[in-house]
């Protein structure tokens, strides 16, 4: 049929007005009448069935019940289908009204309650996500233990690297068992005069050095050690406390420590203490912007700022080296807030403008705003740039944007900060307010091992350079060992006024059995295999052996351009936990703590990669 036929009232294109079949105006307006009666009627109808809502409940409310029971409805039953029709409509009717209830509180609602809202509901579903496997006494979710690969290892098989290793060994035998001879249960061991020391880093916390030296025990296959470390933690490792400490280093020595044993042998204990102190250290974040004071009285939960800080700043290498310890906490407590608050951290700093893309050393926690504009890439700022770059390894390479912060930070620091002097020295200054302050700190010396640890990764081809400036970084490094008396590196050296890699401050001058320089020997040694990284090693060793070594134990050195050493009576936790074990993976196999499946924190605490339940974009977006 043609369609000009289906539609009698409507004038075809080829229809001319005078044509025959036209309407004249009284036909016209008849048609329109009864159109206009015809849709009054539709209207009607809508307006006067009963109970509309009902209609509407079955399309948005959609319920299996509703479909269930209009299909048995017979003549016989019609009585109770007519009772049964009536519930449902009545639940329907109610919660129709309770949704409309719902919206109308939500609309009501400020935009940060609905915020906080749903992060609840997400915090609650990472928590019931994390606990599918159950809890524990102590409402933790039931883990089950998988020891990650290489966590032990085996002699190499050249007969002078296994003699090498086993010097390291005894090393850590002797400085291990003079604390405990001497200062069993202190934090740290005065070698000289043989008594307990303690520094006030850690308040009232005690045995810094047996958290410290957990993993290293471990690592050597010092197991009674290990056992009777682990019998002190359990008896008497107490955070309650009320004193103040630094958050950074109770995180990276004592978290990062419980963290490792717990890694390396299962034992429960060590995951359990991990989360009670990282529980502790919470208030920590409780400023305006999330940025954590430096300083916490773990019992009180007030925080401060160290009194030196450029106008109560809070420290970049501080607040920016929690992130590894704490995403590891989220994952063993089911707890998603500490991984919330260190990703909150990223966040601050996404906001902030960088000059010339450098980070400053400080931050105010109140304001959000940089302090004093001091970059460095040695003290005050370090391991803010070995966590970036971590936070993607350690995250199974998922968290591209740890990965870029990292790439776009080394960017900066090649361009504004690392120089090469007159002697064809590379070194990384300091920056103070646009000047370069042509320095470089002992603790600068780990960029070596993060750049070499990074070049696989780097963007744009440049692997290849990344690894010529980690091994020149480590060179320069080996010099400022080189260069002095005593073959021991200082705390910074310089390069300016006629030296290159000496001190020439005498408050630079001191050794304090640092372990930055082996630790980048330990991952160009690994990265390249070239052999000069061990006999630097070994160099190290022999310094330490000549110079360091007393009869209770290991000593920091105050000059090591003197032609004796000054002992200064302190036997560092990190000597045991850092300088120790880099030496004696400098000196194994590769396959011992391989990097495919380890990173080590900032404190040389080893961590597994992590894959998270919930990505980090999820975390990210609360
Ligand atoms: C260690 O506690 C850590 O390596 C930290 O990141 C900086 N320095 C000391 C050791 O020198």
């Amino acid at each position: 049929m043609p369609v000009a036929t289906l539609l009698p009232f409507t004038a075809t294109p080829s229809r001319k007005s005078s044509s025959p079949t036209s309407f004249r105006l009284t036909e016209k307006f008849i048609l329109l009448l009864v159109f206009s009666a015809f849709i009054t009627l539709c209207f009607g109808a809508i307006f006067f069935l009963p109970d509309s809502s009902k209609l509407l409940s079955g399309v948005f409310f959609h319920s299996s019940a509703v479909e269930t029971n209009t299909r048995k409805g017979t003549d016989s039953d019609s009585n109770i289908a007519v009772g049964t029709d009536e519930k449902i409509l009545a639940k329907i009717r109610k919660d129709h009204e309770k949704a409309l209830v719902e919206a109308k509180d939500t609309l009501q609602k400020r935009p940060d309650e609905i915020k906080q809202d749903i992060q609840n509901e997400k915090d609650k579903v990472f928590k019931e996500d994390l606990s599918k496997g159950g809890k524990d006494d102590d409402n933790l979710p039931v883990i089950e233990y998988v020891q990650p690969p290489g966590a032990t290892g085996h002699e190499p098989s050249d007969p002078e690297t296994k003699e090498r290793r086993e010097k390291i060994k005894e090393m850590m035998k002797f400085a291990w068992d003079s604390y405990k001879r001497y200062a069993w249960g202190s934090n740290e061991l005065r070698p000289v005069s043989m008594q307990g020391h303690s520094s006030n880093l850690f308040g009232d916390i005690k045995g810094a050095t047996i958290v410290d030296a957990l993993d290293t025990l471990y690592v050597m296959e010092m197991y009674e050690d290990f056992e009777m470390a682990t019998e002190w933690v359990e008896k008497n490792l107490d955070f309650n406390v009320n004193a103040e400490v630094s958050v950074f280093e109770v995180n990276i020595r004592f978290v990062g420590g419980l963290l490792s044993a717990y890694y390396l042998s299962g034992k429960e204990v060590f995951r359990k203490k991990a989360i009670q102190l990282g529980e502790k250290l919470l208030p920590a974040f409780k400023t305006p912007t999330g940025i954590p004071w430096a300083l916490l009285n773990l019992k009180s939960g007030i925080g401060r700022n160290w009194p030196w800080a450029s106008g109560g700043s809070s420290i970049l290498a501080e607040y920016g080296t929690l992130h590894l310890e704490f995403m590891h906490l989220s994952k063993l407590s089911g707890n998603p807030a500490f991984a919330e608050k260190v990703m909150n951290i990223r966040k601050v700093l996404n906001r902030l403008d960088k000059p010339q893309g450098l980070y400053p050393n400080y931050l105010n926690p109140n304001s959000g705003q940089w302090g004093q504009h001091h970059v460095s890439v040695g003290g005050l700022g370090d391991s803010f740039y070995e966590y970036l770059l971590k936070a993607w390894l350690m995250s199974d390479k998922t968290d591209e944007e740890g990965k870029k912060l990292y790439y776009d930070a080394l960017q900066a620091i090649e361009t504004s900060l690392m120089r090469k002097s007159s002697g064809g020295l590379t070194y990384i200054a300091e920056w103070k307010g646009g000047l370069l302050e042509h320095k470089m700190g002992h603790l600068t010396c780990f960029a070596g091992g993060m750049i070499a640890l990074g070049a696989d990764g780097a963007p744009e081809d440049k692997t290849g350079h990344q690894m010529e400036q980690a091994a020149e970084i480590a060179r320069t490094c080996h010099e400022s060992y080189a260069r002095t008396t005593l073959k021991l590196g200082p705390e910074g050296f310089r390069f300016d006024g006629g030296v290159e890699a000496i001190a020439t401050r005498q408050n630079e001058k001191y050794f304090i059995l640092r372990p930055e320089v082996i630790e980048t020997y330990m991952y160009m040694w690994r990265f390249t295999h070239d052999p000069k990284y061990r006999e630097w090693g070994w160099e190290a060793v022999q310094a330490l052996e000549k110079h360091c070594r007393v009869e209770g134990g290991y000593s920091g050195v105050r000059d090591v351009y003197a032609s004796s050493p000054n002992h200064d009576d302190v036997q560092q936790s990190f000597y045991l936990a850092e300088t120790l074990k880099y030496l004696f993976l400098l000196f194994s196999d590769d396959d011992h703590l391989p990097f495919e499946h380890w990173v080590f924190n900032t404190e040389a605490h080893p961590l597994p990669s992590l894959i998270l339940t919930c990505s980090i974009a999820e975390i990210q977006s609360k």
